[in-house]
C-alpha cells in the first residue's frame, strides 16, 4: 500500500488525546495499517505509560507482519521508563514506517530511524512533519534545553491596558476567550505569576472541576512578601505551589520560610540578579524538576523580565473591544523597556481569530519568521528526504537591549549530523547538499480546543473508541484576566 495521509491525520488526532497528561514526554499517536485497513492504533496516554507504538501493537486485531505503521514521532531506540519501540516494531515484522517528526531527544535523534533501516524496514520521514511538529513545541524545547517552554498570556483592551486606573480587571475578555484560557491551562504543567499579582488580586489559580490535573502554581517573590493568609498559601497543601525567593533574604523573611513550608508551599531559594531573582537560574531549577512548559500570567514586571532575559517562546494575546484610558492604568509589559524602535523584540504571528464576543485571539512566536521550507516529503512517490541535521527549536532571537541570550538553547540548536550515528554517512552527505534540517521550522503550535471541530476522516476501522472531539481542555480555573 502506498502512503496515505489520512492515516497520519488519524495518528495526529490520537496523539492529541494525551494533552495535559504526558508531559514532560511528547504527544505521540500511531496507527498500523494492512491492506487498506487499520489493524491497530494507540497513543501515549500518560507519563511513564507505554509509548504510542506499543499501544498500537497491543491493540492489534490481526498479525502486523508486512503492515505499515504511521507514527507522529520517530520511534525510540533506547530504554527509558519503557523499552525501545524499534524492538517492538521489528518483532512484529512491520514492513514500512511512516514518521512525522524526528525526535531531538539526544537519546534518540535519528537512532530510531537508523535502527529500523539497518534491519531492512522501509522508513519514510517527514510525513506531515509540520502538523506533527505542531504537537510538541514544548517537548522539543524542553528536551533540548532542559528549560521550560514559556508562553506569555494576557488579555488587554484596545488601548493596551490590563486594568483600569483603579486596578479593576475582571473581566477584560469575554466568556469564550476565558474558556480558551482554561484550555491553555490544561496544556501547560505550570502557571507562573509575579508577587504583585498575588498582592493585588489574591487569586486562587486553581481549577473548579477536579477531573484533571491542576497546573502547578509558581510565584516569583524576591523578598518573600507573600501573605500567609493568601488563597495560594491557604490551598498549598492541596495544589502544588512553589514560591521562588532570593537566597539572600532578610531575617524577617527567613523566619517566614518554615511557616510557608508548614502550609505546604515549596520555597525555592534562587540567586539574585539586579535585585531580583535570576529567572534563568529559576528556569534551570524548574527544568531539573521536569517542568517542561509554563504559562505566565503576568504582571507587567515579570513579563518584562522574562522577555528581556530571552526566556519567552510565545505570546498569546486576547484583545477586547474596549478602551479604558488613563495614564496610570497598567499595561501588559512594564519594566525598563527599550529606548529605540529598532531594539523592539521581534515576534511573528502564527495564528489569529476573531472570537465569539468580539475578542481577538492572536498567537505569536518570539523571533523572526523562519523562511518557508519545501515540502519535506513527496507524498506522491513517498520518496523520503534523507535525514541530515536534526535541530532543536531555535532559541528565540534576542535583539540588543534584551540581554542574556539563552546560551544553553544556543548549544542545543547546534545541528547534529547523521555522521555521528554509525552507518549513515551516505545519507548525511547527500542531504547536507540541500542544507535541509529536520526541525528547522518547528512552528510551536499547541493543539487548541477547537481544532477537533473538523468532521472526522472516514477510516476503514477505528480501534480507539474515545470520542475524538472530546473536550481536551476541561479546566475551569478561576478567571483572572
Ligand atoms: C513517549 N511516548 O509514545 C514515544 C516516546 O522514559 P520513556 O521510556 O517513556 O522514554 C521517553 C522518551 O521516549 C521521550 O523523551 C521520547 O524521546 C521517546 N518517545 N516517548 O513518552 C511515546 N514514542
Ligand atoms: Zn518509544
Amino acid at each position: 500500500m502506498a502512503y496515505d495521509a489520512k492515516y497520519m491525520e488519524r495518528a495526529i488526532k490520537l496523539a492529541k488525546l494525551g494533552v495535559g497528561r504526558v508531559d514532560p514526554n511528547p504527544l505521540v499517536g500511531a496507527v498500523i495499517v494492512k491492506d487498506g485497513k487499520i489493524i491497530g492504533e494507540g497513543y501515549h496516554t500518560g507519563y511513564g505509560m507505554p509509548h504510542a507504538e506499543r499501544e498500537a501493537i497491543n491493540s492489534l486485531t490481526e498479525s502486523a507482519r508486512g503492515a505499515e505503521m504511521y507514527v507522529t514521532l520517530e520511534p525510540c531506540a533506547h530504554s527509558g521508563k519503557q523499552p525501545p519501540c524499534t524492538a517492538a516494531i521489528l518483532d512484529q515484522g512491520i514492513r514500512t514506517v511512516y514518521v512525522g517528526s524526528m525526535d531531538p531527544n539526544p537519546k534518540v535523534n535519528g537512532r530510531g530511524v537508523w535502527t529500523l533501516r539497518q534491519h531492512g524496514v522501509e522508513v519514510v520521514t517527514g510525513c506531515m512533519r509540520k502538523e506533527c511538529d505542531a504537537l510538541n513545541p514544548v517537548y522539543f524545547h524542553y528536551i533540548t534545553t532542559k528549560r521550560p517552554y514559556i508562553v506569555l498570556k494576557y488579555a488587554m483592551t484596545l488601548d493596551g491596558k490590563i486594568a483600569t486606573t483603579t486596578g479593576a480587571s475582571r473581566y477584560i475578555s469575554g466568556d469564550f476567550a476565558r474558556g480558551r484560557v482554561r484550555g491553555m491551562r490544561n496544556q501547560y504543567p505550570a502557571i507562573i505569576v509575579g508577587i504583585g499579582t498575588v498582592l493585588a488580586d489574591d487569586p486562587m489559580l486553581d481549577n473548579r472541576r477536579q477531573k484533571d490535573r491542576t497546573p502547578l502554581r509558581i510565584i516569583c517573590d524576591t523578598h518573600l512578601q507573600i501573605p500567609l493568609d493568601s488563597k495560594v498559601v491557604q490551598t498549598a497543601s492541596k495544589i502544588g505551589t512553589y514560591v521562588a525567593a532570593s537566597e539572600r533574604l532578610s531575617d524577617d523573611a527567613k523566619e517566614k520560610v518554615p511557616k510557608l513550608e508548614e502550609a505546604g508551599v515549596n520555597v525555592l531559594l534562587i540567586p539574585e540578579k539586579d535585585g531580583h531573582i535570576d529567572l534563568e537560574a529559576l528556569m534551570d531549577k524548574l527544568g531539573e524538576m521536569e517542568i517542561s512548559g509554563i504559562m505566565s500570567e503576568g504582571g507587567g514586571n515579570l513579563s518584562w523580565s522574562l522577555l528581556s532575559d530571552g526566556l519567552v517562546n510565545e505570546v498569546v494575546i486576547f484583545t477586547a473591544p474596549k478602551i479604558f484610558g488613563g495614564i496610570t492604568a497598567m499595561t501588559p509589559v512594564e519594566g525598563e523597556g527599550v529606548n529605540f524602535v529598532e531594539d523592539a523584540l521581534p515576534l511573528h504571528l502564527v495564528e489569529s481569530e476573531v472570537l465569539p464576543g468580539g475578542d481577538i485571539y492572536a498567537r505569536y512566536i518570539v523571533g523572526e519568521e523562519p523562511e518557508e521550507e519545501d515540502e519535506p516529503m513527496d507524498v506522491e512517490t513517498a520518496e523520503p528526504r534523507p535525514i541530515a541535521h536534526i535541530q532543536a527549536t531555535p532559541a528565540p532571537a534576542v535583539p540588543e537591549g534584551f540581554t542574556n541570550v539563552d546560551e544553553q538553547s544556543k548549544q542545543a540548536s547546534k545541528p547534529i549530523t547523521m555522521e555521528e550515528i554509525p552507518g549513515v554517512k551516505d545519507d548525511a552527505s547527500s542531504a547536507s547538499d540541500e542544507g535541509w534540517t529536520e526541525a528547522d521550522s518547528i512552528p510551536a503550535h499547541a493543539p487548541q480546543e477547537d481544532e477537533d471541530d473538523a468532521p472526522p476522516v472516514e477510516l476503514e476501522t477505528r480501534i480507539v473508541t474515545e470520542v475524538l472531539s472530546a473536550d481536551l481542555n476541561p479546566f475551569n480555573i478561576e478567571e483572572r484576566d
